[in-house]
């Protein structure tokens, strides 16, 4: 396998609202981001993903674009981020910008322009359509964050399409002069030295022909349904990536990322085959629905290790000759990983290591996002006023104060599955607001920043950032983690996941237990020719336990042979 920088590094992800803030205002910024880079350059991260800075009215928090060529007030100026890049250039840390290109803000120039009138020169810049008969939509197909996916615009009496909030128009990829625009934008940036680019749901840009109707039989009339089907991985993008490939990615270096919810094994390969040149790696969705029963992510069923380890199985199997997985367990649209996937009670710092080590010896590059290197848990808060996220807002309005359920079954499902789980404020130290603002912050935070929080696990050895920052030391020093071949071990067991990665002769055996009790593990002989312990999350002083039994969430990575 070619070596390339993309492969050996890590990423860490910063939501800037909520990172730090530096002026008393609550809302994190880019001063703020500039007077952490100590901390990050101490984790030892080779890149910094920063979620969208750009120009916002904030209807989603960055991710609704109103200048891609300027910065949001709140954040700063772009000679604050210019700070910011120098500040980590000087520290050898490369800086991803988040690229949303779907659909940007309705407050966008290009948008007043488009909605003005029909035959105005930017109207093709986004997706109208005529409504149908009876004030009839244009089609069928739901908002990813409720309601219809389509509003209809007082200024021409049509609708324009919009598959998130109402304020995020999409934009109409069809269009050669739209595209030109984008790629000119992107130049901007690569220009200004910007070495990456993780680009927000960028499947979704090529929408079927004709935009069709779900159609099936339960359906009333009037109903609406998810469309996924007609704009994910839809029939031109490929051609329009390889495009942006052959106008502007290909004449820069530059590290790419594309979020692909929807895509299946197949499609990732598509996109990530170094031959097709199109992107570096995608981040798959598949394991982040482990826990999501019919209707969607609301609807929380329990997950088993089993449905978790075979879908990541399957990814590593499928991208083992062509493409590249990204590895990750949580994001800021994502709830916390110890609380999803291991224990954020009593186990909270052994069950933390252990995923961080799963994370961090598949194969694939893993992103870490800003407070999992210290172990931060979802939060519960009280009542709904509480909660910031449009996602949560419009999907409580939708169920409970139109739809009729029941409040506490919902209020519950935003406390397992909500995205505001990963946005409350990083926390820094056990003083005020943990350290982030001197003001009020503009999410309320986590109130076990008390016990958890960055002074406390810098002072603490056996800490989760310590744990972190041993396995991104050791990644540099060992190749077989990222371009080792990896096997499965004892497919069916119950609780542990166990799989060997091999590299030019060299052996690693990675067993990890996903559960609160001891597990024993019945291996082959020739694995169990243990020749040295390159890293697990209990002390050393406890590892006397014998070889075939694995502790409460321990993990243990091996040398073979
Ligand atoms: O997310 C895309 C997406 O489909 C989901 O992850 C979504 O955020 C939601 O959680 C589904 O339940 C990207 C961004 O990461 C997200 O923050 C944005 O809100 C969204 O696109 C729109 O730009
Ligand atoms: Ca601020």
């Amino acid at each position: 396998m070619k070596r390339a920088f993309w492969k050996e590094a890590v990423v860490y992800q910063i939501y800037p609202r909520s990172f730090q803030d530096s002026n008393g205002d609550g809302i994190g910024d880019l001063q703020g981001i500039i007077s952490r880079l100590d901390y990050l350059q101490k984790l030892g991260v080779d890149v910094v993903w920063l979620s969208p800075v750009y120009k916002s009215p904030n209807d989603d928090n960055g991710y609704d674009i109103s200048d891609y060529e300027d910065i949001m007030d709140e954040f700063g100026t772009l000679r604050d981020w210019e700070e910011l890049l120098d500040g980590l250039h000087v520290r050898g840390i490369k800086l991803m910008m988040d690229l949303v290109i779907n659909h940007s803000s309705d407050e966008h120039a290009w948008f007043a322009e488009s909605r003005s009138s029909k035959d105005n020169p930017y109207r093709d810049y986004y997706i109208w359509r005529p409504g149908g008969p009876d004030g009839a939509l244009p089609n069928n197909w739901s908002s990813i964050f409720s309601g219809p996916a389509w509003e209809l615009d007082e200024a021409t009496g049509e609708y324009y399409l919009h598959l998130f909030s109402r304020k995020q128009p999409d934009l109409n990829w069809e269009n050669p002069r739209l595209r030109e625009a984008l790629y000119k934008m992107i130049a901007f940036w690569l220009d200004k030295g910007v070495d990456g680019l993780r680009m927000d749901v960028i499947n979704m840009i090529s929408k079927v022909d004709g935009l069709p109707s779900v159609q099936h039989e339960e359906l009333a009339p009037g109903e609406l349904a998810g469309g996924g089907e007609f704009y994910m991985n839809g029939p031109r993008v490929h051609e329009y990536l390889q495009e942006m490939n052959r106008e502007v990615l290909s004449k820069y270096d530059v590290m790419t990322v594309g979020e692909t919810p929807g895509a299946s094994v197949e499609d990732a390969i598509l996109y990530t085959d170094e031959d097709r040149q199109e992107l570096q790696m995608v981040f798959q969705f598949e394991h982040m629905d482990v826990d999501s029963g019919p209707g969607g992510k609301w609807n929380v069923v329990p997950w088993t290790l089993k449905g978790l380890r075979d879908i990541l199985h399957k990814w590593q199997v499928g991208l083992a000759d062509k493409g590249w997985n990204s590895l990750y367990l949580n994001n800021h649209d994502q709830p916390r990983m110890v609380s999803r996937f291991g224990d954020d009670g009593k186990y909270r710092v052994i069950s933390a290591k252990m995923l961080a080590t799963l994370l961090h010896t598949l194969k694939g590059t893993p992103y870490i996002y800003q407070g999992e290197e210290i172990g931060m848990t979802n939060v519960k808060f009280p009542v709904l006023e509480d909660y910031k996220d449009i996602e949560i807002l419009n999907m409580y309005r939708e169920k409970v104060t139109e739809g009729g359920a029941d409040h506490d079954t919902i209020l519950q499902a935003i406390h397992t599955k909500g995205r505001d789980n990963a946005r409350t404020p990083m926390q820094w130290n056990a003083a005020a607001n943990a350290g982030f603002t001197d003001g009020t912050p503009w999410l309320k935070l986590n109130p076990r920043y008390t016990e958890i929080n960055v002074e406390q696990a810098l002072a603490d050895p056996d800490s989760v950032f310590y744990y972190y920052q041993q396995l991104i030391r050791l990644r540099k020093q060992h190749l077989i983690m990222v371009y080792g071949e990896y096997e499965l071990l004892l497919p069916e067991h119950e609780y542990i996941y166990a799989y060997t990665r091999t590299l030019e002769g060299e052996k690693w055996l990675i067993l990890l237990n996903f559960c609160d009790t001891p597990q024993t593990v019945d291996l082959p002989d020739e694995l169990n020719a243990v020749t040295g312990t390159i890293i697990g999350n209990y002390p050393e002083e406890q590892a006397v336990m014998d070889r075939s039994t694995l502790r409460p969430y321990e993990a243990r990575v091996c040398r073979l042979g």
